[in-house]
């Protein structure tokens, strides 16, 4: 038995600080849960990347295209993340076609002139119909919520033959 002892104080003092991390672990993961759970249910807005500028890297402004138009989006100052993933410094692109109306301080409605690329995707194959069209890319937040600065591109117009 007295042999024992120190052994069992041996285990005791490797075990304590394994089971105190996973409980500060799993905390942290309720509390991050919540304050997710709020930020959704509240709309609060993330503040914008401060570096973070979208541009469209294709097609170029004023240019002649046929549908279906590939469009190649620009980032700098900030990482994409898919929707859903709250992470500093990170958002996910959307592109407004014919300058949609919209409430800044919602998430952006998922419709024909606002799409969402909440799979982290950097580029789209656009169906436009024939004529004049404009184009502007708005990065915005997990839960599709536009930045505090909205991050927006300069607006671009196309012609579609
Ligand atoms: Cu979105």
């Amino acid at each position: 038995m007295k042999r024992l002892l120190p052994l069992t104080l041996l285990l005791a003092a490797v075990a304590t600080p394994v089971a105190a991390d996973m409980f500060k672990d799993l905390k942290e993961t309720a509390k991050q849960t919540a304050t997710q759970k709020a930020a959704e249910k509240l709309n609060l807005p993330t503040a914008a990347p401060v570096n973070a500028k979208v541009y469209l890297i294709a097609p170029a402004n004023g240019a002649t295209v046929s549908s279906p138009v590939k469009v190649v989006f620009g980032l700098s100052g900030a990482g994409v993340a898919p929707a859903g993933v709250q992470k500093e410094n990170t958002g996910h692109h959307h592109l407004l076609i014919d300058q949609p109306t919209y409430d800044a301080t919602l998430p952006l409605p998922a419709t024909d002139q606002i799409k969402h690329f909440g799979g982290g995707q950097t580029e789209a194959l656009l169906d436009l119909k024939p004529g004049k069209h404009t184009l502007q890319l708005m990065f915005a937040d997990w839960k599709h919520q536009p930045f505090n600065p909205a991050v927006v591109s300069e607006q671009i117009t196309l012609t579609v033959k």
